[in-house]
């Protein structure tokens, strides 16, 4: 559809701006949706609305890059209680299901309003000055802006996409500003989720915390003043064929053969994940103490590499995941290094490049996604399409609360809950025979080739645009 005649300029607005400041300048940064959104955009007179993190002369546009970008600056009170307070200690806390306790902060709240407040007034003013926009906003830092913008420009199309879960009606009820969050996001015409279990959770938390001001017809909400706002499921992908070409170019190659030399006889497990609460990375590593523990015939030979991108450290209840991390991984390692041997798990605390990234998923011999809840988890797509495109055999082991379990039902499914149990499932993967560990990961491979994030983005970007759109 890109480029197409009827086609509306886009106006996207999350919470970050694509671009980052390097030693070079400033740059597209990486990631999958940002990648993905390049040719849209530029091919539809783009402009993207998002806050400059702090780094100061953020430019309006890159030389490299046809979109406009809206910077927006935060004093450093206004990042402490909209960012730091509201989104990822009350918001990213109640989202995934209470697991970490949320914290209830009035003074977080109003900062998280006034910002949302600013995003609008930005967004507002880019979309008077691009033709039949569509105005597409991102996750739960601004989940007001949508209802903002509503109150000033009433006839605009408008989406929002949640990229974490919406939590059953019952932990949803005890956030304060329940009413408010619900009535932010129902100013959009659309409001999309990874899966049907959050868009139903969704829309039962609307008739939960609106009352008779809502009524649910199908996927559609019914408001009072007579608006409908439609409610989607549309599960997020991958980038699948850049992958598949990254990973099988020389350089991956390279590294691939380097982790080969350096693992040799040992099979590979492997973690990679932001230092999040909610990724389950105590209880992936318990399970594997557990596992050294009951089979001996394992010890020095199997190891895990847990590759764990720092996130959020000037939150303390990341700084105590860490700490927690950090000493279990020396337990495990004072426990099970042979003498003169190497260490079972190898950690890695930092993000890695790609290729380095592919190189890990293309040698492990399994994969394991233990989040406690998770959105969707872009990884096990990553991995899967790793492994398919350089003939590997690797097992994903998927925890039953991720988005991505929905779709990928050939993993081998876990309950991170369960440390034993989960034990038990590292040791069914390894035991999986090669001819169907290869015909699991083509079947996945093949279905998240045919969903990937350009699919995603076209459908999310028609269904903002809705039916009167694309008759005019
Ligand atoms: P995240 O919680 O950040 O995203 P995820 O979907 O797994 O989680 O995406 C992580 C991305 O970071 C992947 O593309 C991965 O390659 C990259 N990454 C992770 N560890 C890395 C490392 N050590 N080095 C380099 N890169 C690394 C949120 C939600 C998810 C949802 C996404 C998209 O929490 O549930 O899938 O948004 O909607």
């Amino acid at each position: 559809m890109t480029g197409s005649p009827r086609a509306s300029s886009i106006v996207a607005v999350a919470n970050r701006l694509p671009v980052q400041r390097t030693p070079d300048g400033w740059q597209l940064a990486p990631g999958g949706l940002v990648t993905a959104l390049k040719p849209v955009m530029e091919a539809r007179d783009g402009t993207w609305v998002g806050w400059d993190g702090g780094n100061r002369g953020a430019p309006g546009h890159l030389p490299s890059m046809r979109i406009g970008l809206r910077p927006i600056r935060l004093r450093p009170g206004a990042v402490e209680g909209f960012y730091h307070g509201f989104s990822n200690r009350t918001l990213w806390p109640l989202l995934h299901n209470a697991v970490e306790r949320p914290v209830f902060d009035r003074g977080w709240w109003t900062q998280y309003q006034e910002v949302n407040g600013r995003f609008a007034d930005a967004a507002v003013d880019a979309l008077a000055h691009v033709d039949r926009p569509v105005l597409w906003v991102q996750d739960y830092h601004l989940m007001l802006v949508p209802e903002l913008v509503r109150a000033v420009r009433p006839d605009e199309r408008i989406g929002f996409f949640l990229h974490v879960p919406w939590p059953a009606p019952d932990i949803y009820a005890r956030l304060p500003w329940r009413a408010e969050i619900v009535r932010g996001l129902l100013g959009a015409d659309v409001v999309s989720f990874h899966t049907e279990r959050y868009r139903k959770n969704f829309v039962r938390s609307c008739g939960r915390v609106l009352g008779a001001e809502v009524t649910a017809r199908g996927g559609d909400l019914h408001l009072a003043d007579g608006r409908v706002v439609r409610t989607t499921s549309a599960p997020i992908s991958i980038d699948a064929a850049a992958i598949r070409s990254a990973v099988t170019s020389p350089s991956a190659g390279a590294e691939l053969a380097e982790l080969r030399d350096q693992f040799a006889g040992r099979t590979v497990l492997l973690g990679v994940d932001r230092l999040d609460y909610t990724k389950g990375i105590v209880e992936r590593l318990l399970a594997f103490e557990a596992l050294l523990e009951r089979r001996k015939d394992l010890r020095g030979r199997v190891v895990l590499v847990q590759i764990a991108v720092p996130s959020r450290d000037d939150v303390q209840e990341y700084r105590d995941l860490r700490d927690t991390v950090e000493r279990l991984i020396g337990r495990i390692n004072g426990r099970f290094t042979p003498t003169g041997g190497d260490v079972p798990v190898h950690y890695l605390y930092r993000g890695l490049p790609p290729e380095q990234l592919y190189g890990y998923y293309a040698l492990a011999d399994a994969l394991l996604v233990t989040p406690l809840i998770d959105g969707m988890n872009l990884v096990a797509k990553e991995f899967v399409v790793a492994q398919a495109a350089t003939g590997g055999d690797g097992v994903l082991v998927l925890s039953e609360f991720t988005g991505a379990a929905e779709e990928l039902r050939e993993a081998v499914q876990c309950n991170p809950f369960d440390v034993d149990g989960l034990a038990g499932r590292i040791e069914t993967a390894l035991e999986v025979a090669a001819p169907s560990r290869r015909r699991a990961l083509r079947t996945m491979a093949r279905r998240i080739h045919r969903h990937d994030v350009h699919a995603w983005l076209d459908e999310q970007i028609s269904a903002i645009e809705g039916p009167t759109t694309a008759a005019s």
